[in-house]
């Protein structure tokens, strides 16, 4: 992105991430109330486990996609999207060998899809834009979970209207479990001590009412940061240690996350899974679609507040006149944590062994390169009907993503698949490269080796997706398509692109 394109809406606005950290000194300076952070502080929703039916290896959940009011302000109703006649989703929970179906129903008025990131799966389950789900229909997608213990999500996929239904609030957690995860002494309570924590941003109008209206450039980026749907949430122990599961489900924008003491915490998994040891950090940079894991310890009673900080040296965004405000130097409040009551049990070490790393050979692998600029890869528009990548072989590959932009952040997802970070160059930011990934943040001119391990369903007409995840470019079309074949093969789309009428 040069900076002779258009670009409107630059202007970096210093007081309103400061307002919500100064609320009271700012508030009678600049009159202007930070929208959903008066008030009493609420409890932070945990969203519901969804009901599953077992029957041997097989489970079976519904997920209802429909219209619904949410009381994320804590004095307005907004009229959003959610599942089962909530605001985002119940979360799914799996075993690792599962056999999963999902009854997706869409009593929504418009197409959509829904999208199981991370998971590995054939493409025709996967829920990206070749699946979509007709008003009044229902989806019903199998597959057999074969992956280790991870923090997976949910959230719509239909092409060019991903970051829209995902801001509309179509977005839910969905845990992998298995034995090894099973028997470490991590908090795994869920909602007690293990507690899902769903960031997002939004922008309000003055009757409560979603804001959802495009700005160029930056799409839906909002101002006001929500945690599990609402603002100003707070979360009371009853344990001395907590195990938070960070979701960035934003649009578009990036977190730096720390506490308000700047105490250390740990880091256990990261989106495809546990690390190999907790990694002790202060801070923590997550980009739209990356999850963490995180542990904290408590002391009783006191008080700390999970924040959102400014980014040091912007990630590396130029901060002129020119440049686009991706909200890096904004600041969020996101949620209040209170210890335990006095005489809590004090927790023991942490594991010191957690997961082992993956082994990927990548000796003599298949190598591709990603040059993501502005809203292109490879200088290509997503095409629904154009094979970008066909792989007829089933060995890990090495793909490199570059940001070509000197001013414009990315970042990059991979469907049906997790990745190591090989490397990373032409940045000094400390992004997230640990662990099992599917999702890496690209700072301005960033350079990253991915070693990919791809889930084997070869099928030559069904496409799966890798993309930018800051949701408005992946709509502008900074997407591309990859098939999975047996040696030997094509792909072939054609008749698949004609029965799904898109
Ligand atoms: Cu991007």
């Amino acid at each position: 992105m040069m900076n002779s394109q258009p670009v409107r809406f630059t202007r970096r606005t210093f007081f309103r991430g400061a307002a919500v950290l100064f609320a009271g000194a700012f508030l009678s300076a600049c009159g202007t109330t930070p929208r959903g952070y008066h008030g009493p502080r609420r409890a932070l929703p945990i969203p519901p486990l969804a009901d599953a039916v077992r029957e041997g290896s097989g489970v079976t959940f519904r997920l209802d996609a429909g219209a619904v009011d949410a009381a994320i302000l804590p004095d307005a109703t907004t009229p959003v999207w959610g599942f089962n006649g909530a605001h985002l989703g119940p979360t799914l929970r799996v075993r690792r060998g599962e056999e999963v179906t999902l009854q997706v129903h869409n009593g929504l008025s418009e197409m959509t899809t829904i999208h199981w990131h991370g998971m590995k799966l054939p493409a025709e389950m996967d829920g990206g834009p070749h699946q979509p789900i007709e008003p009044g229909e229902t989806w019903a997608p199998r597959f057999t979970v074969d992956q280790p213990a991870a923090t997976l999500w949910y959230h719509p996929h239909p092409h060019g209207l991903t970051g829209l239904h995902a801001y509309r609030g179509l977005a839910g957690l969905f845990y992998v479990d298995d034995a090894l995860s099973d028997g470490l002494n991590l908090p795994g309570e869920y909602g007690v001590d293990d507690i899902p924590v769903i960031l997002m941003d939004h922008k309000f109008h003055e009757d409560g009412t979603l804001d959802d209206i495009e700005v160029p450039d930056l799409g839906l980026k909002g101002d006001v940061a929500t945690v599990n749907g609402i603002t100003n949430a707070g979360f009371t122990a009853t344990t001395r240690r907590v195990r938070l599961r960070l979701l960035d489900a934003s649009t578009m924008r990036f977190f730096n996350l720390r506490f308000s003491d700047g105490r250390t915490f740990h880091v256990v998994a990261s989106d495809s899974g546990l690390l190999p040891e907790p990694v002790p950090v202060e801070h923590l940079y997550l980009s739209p679609g990356e999850r963490t894991e995180i542990v904290v310890d408590l002391a009783p009673e006191e008080e700390i507040m999970l924040e959102a900080a400014a980014f040091p040296e912007n990630l590396e965004v130029p901060e002129d006149e020119y440049a686009l405000d991706f909200g890096l130097q904004d600041r969020f409040e996101l949620l209040q944590l209170t210890g335990p009551p006095e005489g809590t049990a004090v927790p023991g070490a942490l594991p010191a062994q957690l997961a082992p790393v993956p082994e990927l050979d990548v000796t003599d692998a298949v190598e591709r390169e990603f040059r993501l600029n502005t809203f292109e890869i490879n200088g290509e528009l997503m095409d629904m009907t154009r094979v970008d990548v066909t792989i007829d072989h089933d060995r890990p590959e090495v793909w490199t993503v570059v940001n070509e932009n000197s001013d414009w952040i990315h970042n990059f997802h991979i469907h049906n698949a997790f990745f190591h970070v090989l490397s990373v160059a032409g940045t000094q930011a400390p992004i997230w490269t640990q662990g099992p990934k599917d999702t890496v943040a690209l700072p301005p001119g960033t350079t990253v080796r991915l070693a990919v391990s791809f889930g084997q369903y070869p099928d030559p007409e069904w496409a799966y997706m890798y993309h930018c995840h800051m949701l408005f470019h992946e709509d502008q079309g900074m997407m591309g398509q990859f098939v999975m074949v047996e040696p030997g093969r094509e792909a072939d789309l054609g008749e698949v692109y004609g029965h799904t009428g898109h």
